[in-house]
């Protein structure tokens, strides 16, 4: 486990575009969730640098006058990574390290570095060293382009398409090889899932950090490790869990995050299973996080993507306790009163109110409204159990018996 005591943290520097899509306050934002990454895989931020631009520089991603500005700090202050919050290119990639002379590394590669330290069982790590040369592939490709453009073609196009081309193949073949790995396990998995039997399925979703593992172990008093950093799970873990005498089978895997790297959806396609043949969602959600609606949105972006948009789905928002809008003095008449000063109750009668969907507000970790929970899971896990046993559905009545 990583403790801020123990280990010693890489200096690192952020930097981040103020475009037409993303003003300065979400690149803020987009910033602090980096910072969180940064943090998660063993990093201390130094310092940021925003620049405003219509479009990344093709070639160093920020211009140049900032990239001077960067290379200063980065050189004074001994900075061993620098981290774009965007997917950098290849030549990009290549291009800033000159310059800057240290560490160039773009979200995707965070992202994938973090997922690489917490894997845990040799599963994990297979999917996660699969999605690793899928992001290294293209470029390795672009790499000799690189090469070819500096040193001219002739004569050093040999042995240099040779040597790439070797790499090349050696990664290729790795791929190959951990695909038929994966597939193998994935049939194991997909016979323990068939031996499950009929029990309904829930599956608990959400953003990154959000406390689906915290409400796992509440729920069904297993012990799923929880802590506050992202990713803390990879792995699944599936539970038996019984409200009333209803039983059922709980999942909690890994959260979500905005920006999923493509190649991790796809390696970590038997570990989404779970969710794909999950027959109700749980949507957990940390509403203390002030951008949790456009978590919300990532979320039923990924579910969309790997086609489970559709479940029936209860909105769990978690974190009430810590949940404190902004107060607005009664003598402030200037103040408008926007989201940030929604109560609870406001939250209630927003967009909440006349979703198709069902939501409860919880504390995991206080326990406050959990029985309210219990109660909708129960009758949503009933309704789907009735429709797949419909004989012997007077074996559940309407409300739970605890
Ligand atoms: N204040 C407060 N904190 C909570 C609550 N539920 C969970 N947390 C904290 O939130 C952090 C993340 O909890 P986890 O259960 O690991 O979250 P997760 O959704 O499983 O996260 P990943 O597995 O990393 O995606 C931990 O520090 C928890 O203690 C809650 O109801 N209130
Ligand atoms: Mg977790």
């Amino acid at each position: 486990m990583l403790e801020k005591n123990t280990i010693e943290y890489e200096k690192t520097v952020l930097i981040g575009l103020i475009t037409q899509f993303q003003d300065e306050d979400k690149a803020k934002e987009y910033l602090d969730e980096l910072e969180f990454l940064t943090y998660t895989a063993g990093g201390e931020v130094l310092q940021r640098f925003l620049q405003k631009l219509d479009k990344p520089n093709p070639k160093t991603f920020i211009g140049t006058g900032k990239m001077e500005e960067v290379r200063l700090y980065v050189e004074e202050h001994e900075v061993g990574t620098a981290i774009f919050d965007d997917e950098l290119t290849p030549a990009q990639q290549k291009n800033i390290e000159q310059i800057l002379k240290c560490k160039v590394i773009d979200r995707t590669n965070l992202i994938l570095d973090i997922f690489a330290q917490r894997a845990q069982t040799s599963y994990a790590r297979t999917q996660v060293e699969l999605a690793q040369y899928e992001y290294l592939l293209p470029r390795l490709t672009g790499m000799w382009t690189h090469l070819e453009r500096q040193r001219g073609g002739i004569g050093m196009r040999g042995p240099g398409e040779t040597e790439i081309e070797t790499d090349r193949r050696i990664v290729r073949d790795r791929i190959a090889l951990l695909k038929d790995k994966i597939k193998t396990i994935d049939k194991q998995m997909a016979v323990q899932r068939s031996n499950r039997g009929a029990l309904v399925r829930v599956a608990l979703v959400g953003y990154t950090n959000v406390g689906k593992s915290t409400l796992m172990n509440v729920i069904s008093k297993s012990e799923v490790f929880a802590e506050n950093k992202l990713f803390a799970t990879l792995d699944t873990t599936v539970r038996k869990v019984v409200i009333g005498n209803l039983p059922f089978l709980m999942t909690d895997t890994v959260g979500f995050i905005r920006k999923l790297p493509t190649q991790l959806i796809e390696s970590f396609k038997s570990t989404l299973d779970e969710v794909r043949e999950a027959d109700l969602l749980l949507h957990v959600v940390d509403i203390s996080h002030p951008q949790f609606e456009d978590h919300i949105e990532s979320v039923h972006q990924i579910l969309d993507e790997i086609g489970s948009r559709n479940k029936p789905m209860l909105l769990v928002f978690n974190k009430i306790d810590a949940y404190t809008p902004e107060t607005i003095d009664a003598d402030d008449l200037v103040t408008k009163k926007t989201k940030i000063h929604f109560t609870l109750e406001d939250w209630k009668n927003t967009w909440m109110s006349h979703s198709n969907t069902e939501v409860v507000f919880i504390s995991a970790v206080d326990k406050i409204n959990l029985e309210e929970f219990r109660i909708k899971v129960y009758s949503m896990v009933r309704d789907i159990h009735i429709q797949r046993f419909p004989y012997n559905h007077f074996l559940y009545p309407d409300l739970p018996l605890e």
